[in-house]
């Protein structure tokens, strides 16, 4: 194990080479410039152009030159978004797009500047006037990147070399049931900070503490102590702190904040300060615990009503990327009742998780660990710390988020187990404040007991166990639901994170037939799932999969499925199918709310 993670940190040296973990969105920086638009573009579906040097953006100098590529007069691309909703003979492209843009910079003296790229898929790298600046890989996790050194005043020349082409080693792999959507997927910026500036911070309230809050704030670019202050004038709380010699500083203040909650969502603006920087943000705060089976949330069990969403606009066939599309998701999660969502299968976008947050919507954060992951190679363990740790500096003072989930789907083995269990360590480690999760699928059925029992040490690991399983569709009910009984991780917390099946929205047809893809089988299947969640001791959380039909290049089935995955309870034109009725009925029953 040593072993591996020693190899895994070698790695990782030549892996986001160059581009900084994240720290704060600009949003709440003072000078941040949105680098979105139209941006150049070249489609380089051999992979010639690092060899041919496109990053040079280059132009004959002389008569007897020629370049054979050129970003000026050719193909324009919309960044934010995904190319391959873009131009139809992008639909099912997986390859290397060059993305070009100019940008204009004022230099001034004691000033840093910085590319923040809020997510490309898969790969990116990244070059300013010429130079590479910058390397990254995974796709829904933020990176920036300091390019005081190479910015010139006046006009700058920005050039990204995008790669979504599927690997084995890959986080997600080779298979995976979503569109393998490329690109430069969410905004970029440009941001200003002074030499010495706030470059993280987590404000929370101390663990099992509903009146202390705890803050940790760490600068950059200081040699010497430093003064900085936190401001929450709602709270009344003005404080001037010192930081140690290398920038750091924590402290804990008394206070009696109005709870976060899904009836309440209270959030607080905040701002951070240190000499000529001042970073603003909107924070809440609330407790999350376990306690034997229940989920605490401020101290009361509560019932999470959940439902999995993909990162996609269907009807834009396109990923989801502005706080519109986020209203436009977020709505139909509030129409259905739902108090939790389960943001499938990856860190989706700040717009979403920031505007889930603002609806009082808590949230199940996951890393991209998908099925078919290669866990016997060595790079796997530190790829996903890197995307655990870019997800959890991202999102860590967003009281919406609950759990932190570490894989989806992984079958036991001793190379699986290892890294799992260290994903879940490190996440405790990284926030001790909200819970940890998986997704397993391997739970069986006992036919002599009619019982369903997971065995997997990993489960044992987690503070919330949640189990996909899809009775009535990809396995037939055992037995009547209701005679079914559980017996999974009956210790602690279970959601049910994943149960449904497919039905193509008008078809009609018997409510026992299967492939008749029937809104009454869908239907009848849902109904079976509730009365099967009366034997389930230990259930705290229910989210079906899914909320909208998504695009999937492995449903086959050109009559019923197209390329589509049809378990959406609402239907890729937004139409609701009759399951979203009996989800609704049930979230709106004070049986789910527990109450
Ligand atoms: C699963 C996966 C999810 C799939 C779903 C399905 O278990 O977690 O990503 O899309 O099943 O429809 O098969």
């Amino acid at each position: 194990m040593k072993a591996l993670a020693l190899i895994s940190s070698m790695l990782c040296l030549t892996m986001n080479l160059m581009a900084q973990s994240f720290m704060m969105h600009p949003s709440g920086c003072q000078n941040a410039t949105l680098l979105n638009g139209k941006w150049n573009a070249i489609i380089d579906l051999y992979g010639r152009g690092e060899q041919k040097k496109f990053y040079q953006n280059r132009k004959p100098q002389t008569n007897s030159e020629f370049v054979e590529y050129s970003f000026d007069d050719g193909l324009r691309l919309d960044v934010p978004g995904d190319f391959n909703s873009q131009l139809p003979e992008l639909k099912y492209y997986e390859g290397i797009v060059w993305y070009q843009r100019h940008f204009t910079a004022t230099k001034t003296k004691d000033v840093r500047q910085f590319l923040y790229f809020a997510g490309v898929s898969y790969r990116a790298a990244v070059w300013l006037n010429g130079n590479e600046v910058g390397r990254h890989e995974g796709g829904f996790t933020p990176f920036q990147i300091e390019i005081t050194n190479q910015l010139k005043d006046g006009i700058n020349d920005l050039v990204v070399m995008v790669d979504n082409h599927r690997q084995i080693d890959g986080i997600p792999a080779m298979n995976f049931d979503w569109w393998n959507y490329g690109g430069i997927l969410r905004d970029v910026f440009l941001v200003e900070r002074p030499q010495v500036f706030v470059r993280d911070y987590k404000i929370q309230l101390k663990k099992g503490h509903d009146d202390i809050i705890a803050t940790t704030i760490q600068l950059d670019g200081v040699k010497s102590p430093q003064s900085a202050e936190i401001s929450i004038p709602e709270l009344g709380i003005h404080q001037s702190l010192t930081t140690d010699a290398s920038g750091f500083v924590s402290i804990e203040t008394k206070a009696k904040p109005h709870l976060w909650e899904p009836s309440s969502p209270k959030l607080y603006p905040v701002t951070l300060s240190t000499g000529k920087d001042s970073v603003k943000d909107e924070i809440g705060f609330r407790t999350i615990e376990v306690k034997g089976c229940d989920l605490l949330l401020n101290g009361k069990p509560t019932f999470l009503k959940g439902v999995n969403f993909h990162e996609e606009i269907p009807q834009r066939l396109g990923r989801a990327y502005s706080d519109a599309d986020a209203a436009m998701i977020l709505s139909e999660v509030k129409a259905l009742g739902c108090n939790f969502v389960r943001t499938a299968h990856y860190p989706q976008n700040e717009h979403i998780v920031r505007a889930a947050e603002k609806l009082g919507i808590l949230i199940w954060e996951e890393i991209p660990l998908w099925q078919g992951i290669e866990f016997t190679n060595p790079s796997i363990l530190h790829k996903a710390e890197t995307m655990l740790r870019e997800m959890i500096y991202r999102d860590k003072n967003r009281a919406g988020i609950v759990i932190w989930s570490v894989a989806n789907e992984t079958r036991p083995s001793e190379s699986r187990d290892t890294v799992l269990t260290n994903l879940i360590t490190l996440a405790h480690d990284l926030d001790d404040t909200r819970l940890v999760g998986a997704a397993f699928d391997n739970p069986t059925y006992d036919p002599a007991s009619s019982t369903v029992r997971l065995n997997d040490k990993v489960s044992q690991a987690v503070d919330v166990v949640g189990v996909n399983k899809y009775f009535g569709w990809y396995t037939p009910f055992p037995t009547d639901p209701e005679k079914m009984r559980w017996d999974v991780a009956s210790n602690k917390p279970l959601i049910l994170s994943e149960f449904g099946c497919e039905a193509l929205y008008g078809q009609h047809g018997s409510a026992e037939v299967a492939h008749s893809w029937s809104e009454e089988y869908q239907e009848e299947i849902y109904r079976k799932n509730l009365r099967m969640f009366k034997n389930i001791p230990n259930l705290r959380g229910t989210c079906p999969w899914v909320l909208f039909d998504f695009r999937s290049p492995t449903r086959c089935h050109p009559e019923f499925q197209d390329g589509w995955n049809r378990k959406g309870l609402i239907s890729d034109k937004g139409q609701r199918k009759k399951a979203w009725w009996i989800m609704k009925n049930f979230y709106d029953s004070p049986l789910a709310a527990g109450e």
